[in-house]
């Protein structure tokens, strides 16, 4: 791929190193979630399984741009998210199967992704429903007077929840630092974007109606993913201001793995043709080769790492226990593990 974006600053400024670390995200992310796709296959999960395979670029760009002092909130789509975060294979493997060292003690499943280690502060199963949360986490930056921008990411499908655009409201009104990308991969659960959404030419656009800006990004372009979320992280540092992104992408996979109208909605052609001609691994391993900052061997070293660290995690989420009966309750409401009034009486947020 011949990026426009390779000669900005911000991409000069990788490393080979880098460059190839990048490639390493993504490809153990690839490799996690094809694992979780066999084990859910063969009955060792029980809900939803949803994958973000052929999205892999813009969780591994985005946080290769991140500090310390940023973080990171998404949708239920969040595998991708959680590995860019540094969550083992194995917490995010027993999470999967609803074992007790899952990294929600397998109370959450894939909905129940969350690292706060690596300040990623969950995977939500309600649309939209991190958007406000992320307007709460940037609100506390701006409190605190902390350096940091949150990047909330959310589905096309979640950008018509209400709670959205009161999350925006409040970012644009208070100068939040907050950048909320949207990862439109075409599809809500069943339905196109264009059946959905009343729009003219994009989704970030309504972004104007809040006063914040917003841009467009290819998502096959990994280099344009870091340019433009660069100049939206100096946005939030420099002038506190928040903004919206868009990137264009497609999951390769139904809503979840259970989805069996994937191909009613859209064609096999469609989806083979992005397989072949849009996945976010090997255009990245293409350009990293041409560019002479990867060769063969070391791109079937770094598969084959990946490989043997998914295949030791699927024998570890296999042999973990299962969660106890009496820790049911534990971790559910802080009340509950403090046997607060509260939680005597089970009324949490409201008075008799
Ligand atoms: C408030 C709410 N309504 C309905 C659902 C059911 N639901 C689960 S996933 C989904 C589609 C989400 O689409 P999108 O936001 O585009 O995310 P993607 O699947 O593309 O990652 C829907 C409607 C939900 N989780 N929350």
């Amino acid at each position: 791929m011949n990026s426009p974006f390779a000669d900005s600053a911000v991409n000069l400024a990788l490393t080979r190193e880098e460059k190839v670390d990048i490639y390493r995200l993504m490809v153990r992310t690839r490799r996690l979630e094809q694992a979780a796709i066999l084990e859910y296959s063969a009955g060792q999960m029980g809900g939803w399984l949803s994958v973000q395979i052929g999205q892999e670029s813009i969780a591994a760009g985005v946080r290769s741009l991140l500090g310390p002092g940023d973080h990171v909130i998404a949708g239920y789509r969040a595998i991708g998210h959680a590995v860019a975060s540094g969550m083992s294979m194995e917490a995010c493997l027993a999470e999967l199967f609803g074992k007790a060292s899952g990294c929600a003690k397998g109370k959450g499943g894939m909905m129940g992704m969350f690292h706060p280690a690596g300040r990623f502060w969950g995977g939500y199963s309600v649309a939209a429903a991190q958007t406000p949360l992320a307007a709460g986490l940037a609100f506390a930056l701006k409190l605190r007077d902390e350096k940091g921008a949150v990047c909330c990411f959310l589905g096309d499908g979640a950008v018509n929840q209400g709670c959205f655009h009161e999350a925006l409201n409040l970012a644009g009104l208070f100068d939040l630092p907050v950048i909320y990308i949207i990862e439109n991969n075409g599809f809500g659960m069943w339905t196109s974007v264009k059946r959905a959404s009343a729009y003219r030419d994009c989704l970030a656009k309504r972004a104007e109606g809040y006063a914040i800006d917003w841009d467009l990004i290819h998502g096959d372009d990994l280099y344009e993913i870091r340019a433009k979320t660069h100049v939206a992280l100096q946005r939030v540092y420099r002038d506190g201001r928040p903004t919206v992104l868009e990137i264009a992408t497609y999951r390769f996979y139904g809503q979840s793995i259970a989805d069996a109208n994937q191909r009613l909605y859209r064609t096999v052609e469609e989806i083979e043709e992005r397989k072949l001609h849009h996945d976010p691994v090997v255009i990245w391993r293409d350009q990293l080769i041409s560019e002479g900052v990867l060769d063969e061997e070391l791109a079937q070293r770094i598969s084959d790492e990946a490989k043997a660290e998914s295949v030791a995690a699927r024998a570890f989420a296999r042999e973990a226990d299962a969660p106890r009966l009496e820790d049911i309750t534990r971790d559910v409401y802080w009340e509950s593990d403090h046997d607060t009034p509260a939680s005597r009486v089970g009324w949490h947020f409201f008075d008799a």
